[in-house]
């Protein structure tokens, strides 16, 4: 007669990429959205922030929307023969545990055929959607000349 021992369920630890950051309650987190002002007539304006996956699973940004744009693309940044050449990103990923940061020089936001001015001090919402996640909404601030620092002058308006 043989005694078995409670056998303990050995659950499958699937690897969660050390979520535990404060500000991702959902586990993607958006944070720190801004916008350079953009002058009067401006048909393109650009947007920055931190998107952080603190889920066990590959993420990508399907679809973005705000009430002041059109459209809106992700563009990436790479110096190139000492030229700046802008290139739109058909998704922007977001892997497992992965923090992706959007910034002047580097990837951003276009925000396409503007129907106002981005005017400093303001705040327009931004909805991102995940692929997995669903969708985020957050605020972008709009910040002074100064924070642009020259990043769009050499985009096609
Ligand atoms: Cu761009």
């Amino acid at each position: 007669m043989q005694t078995w021992l409670k056998t303990i369920p050995v659950a499958i630890l699937v690897l969660l990429g050390g979520c535990g950051g404060p500000s991702a309650p959902s586990g993607i987190g958006v944070s720190g959205a801004w916008s350079p002002e953009t002058p009067p007539g401006a048909s393109v304006g650009a947007g920055y922030m931190t998107i952080r996956n603190g889920t066990g699973t590959d993420d990508v940004v399907i679809a973005m929307e705000s009430p002041v744009a059109a459209s809106i693309e992700t563009h990436t940044m790479t110096m190139d023969d000492g030229m700046m050449r802008m290139r739109k990103l058909e998704n922007l990923e977001v892997p497992a545990g992965e923090t992706v940061v959007l910034k002047p020089g580097s990837m951003h936001l276009m925000l396409i055929d503007l129907r106002n001015p981005l005017a400093a001090g303001e705040r327009y919402p931004l909805t991102l959607t995940f692929k997995v996640a669903g969708k985020v909404q957050t605020d972008v601030e709009v910040r002074g000349s100064g924070a642009a620092a020259g990043d769009h002058t050499d985009h096609p308006q």
